[in-house]
């Protein structure tokens, strides 16, 4: 009777141990182990000036006639598997009224010339830097840099900055350009006499080194003679007709007079468009020896 009243008793204490856990509510732990994940490119700025890992920073775009400037394109990568597994950034820069997937060229796309930097800036993050040597040829329009960043599983992801501008460069070299002669910068009329035209063409050429389609305006000085007295600027002529009379031509002033010339925007670094022009001078009476001033050839926007 005692055995089973025992066992009773330790029924009962089981008993109560399997159910004191039961409740409304129970808890069970989960897991997972987190594996890749892929890198956020954050914060592409871009400047011909380093700009900074700020949002928005950066601003317009100058270029220089007849060489490169560097253009920045900088940012931040975040990657939760840590900075060491941020293995590669590289960056398009592109012209955002063509597409980044044209050829590279040197109007509309560049690449980034060396490969870009990257620095630790915390557990998880990089700052990057790529440049770009932009030729003066680029096209004067709304550029953009698009960074492309992979991990070491090789997962990419890539961040397009806003539109920076760059702007019209207008930039022309002149020379004197006569057929069997050399390239010269002095517009030599040879011998004329008193009171008399000159009766050939002497040319020169205008090339362009700009990023747009340019016009020019020329303007003058007398020329002044070793001997006695000046020539008016106004007996210097031009037209970009060849073989006029020099009463047909355009007189030259001390004021900026605009020429239509109609230049193309360059397209290769390597060949510039040109346009000739044709002078003439007349010489008047009162003055001797050799006359020489000077004439002034700037470059306009198209009009
Ligand atoms: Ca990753
Ligand atoms: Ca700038
Ligand atoms: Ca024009």
């Amino acid at each position: 009777m005692e055995r089973i009243f025992t066992s009773i008793v330790i029924l009962l204490c089981l008993g109560l141990l399997v159910y004191a856990t039961v409740g409304e509510e129970r808890t069970i732990t989960d897991q997972v182990t987190v594996g890749t994940s892929t890198p956020v490119v954050s914060l592409v700025n871009l400047d011909d000036t380093f700009p900074g890992y700020v949002a928005g920073a950066g601003g317009d775009i100058a270029l220089v006639a007849n060489t490169t400037t560097i253009v920045w394109c900088v940012g931040v990568v975040n990657d939760l598997n840590g900075y060491g597994t941020i293995s590669n950034v590289t960056a398009v820069l592109w012209d955002n009224a063509t597409d980044e997937t044209y050829t590279s060229n040197n109007n509309t796309k560049y690449l980034n010339q060396t490969p870009c930097e990257k620095a630790q800036l915390n557990d998880t993050a990089a700052t990057f830097n790529c440049t770009f040597n932009v030729y003066w040829i680029a096209n004067a329009t709304g550029w953009r840099c698009t960074a492309n960043v992979t991990d070491s599983g090789a997962l990419t992801s890539g961040l397009a900055s806003v539109d920076r501008n760059i702007g019209s460069l207008l930039s022309l070299d002149v020379y004197e350009n006569n057929a069997g002669e050399t390239a010269s910068t002095t517009l030599d009329f040879g011998t004329v006499n008193v009171n008399a035209n000159s009766t050939n063409d002497k040319n020169v050429t205008v090339e362009s080194y700009s990023n747009v389609v340019i016009d020019y305006q020329v303007n003058g000085t007398a020329l002044n003679c070793s001997g006695t007295g000046s020539i008016n600027v106004q007996n210097v002529s031009y037209s970009l007709i060849p073989g006029q009379t020099i009463g047909d031509q355009t007189q030259l002033t001390g004021t900026k007079a605009s020429i239509n010339a109609n230049i193309s925007k360059p397209t290769l670094v390597s060949t510039v468009p040109t346009s000739m022009s044709h002078w003439r001078i007349q010489v008047p009476e009162g003055v001797a020896g050799t006359c020489s001033g000077a004439i002034m050839f700037t470059a306009i926007a198209n009009a």
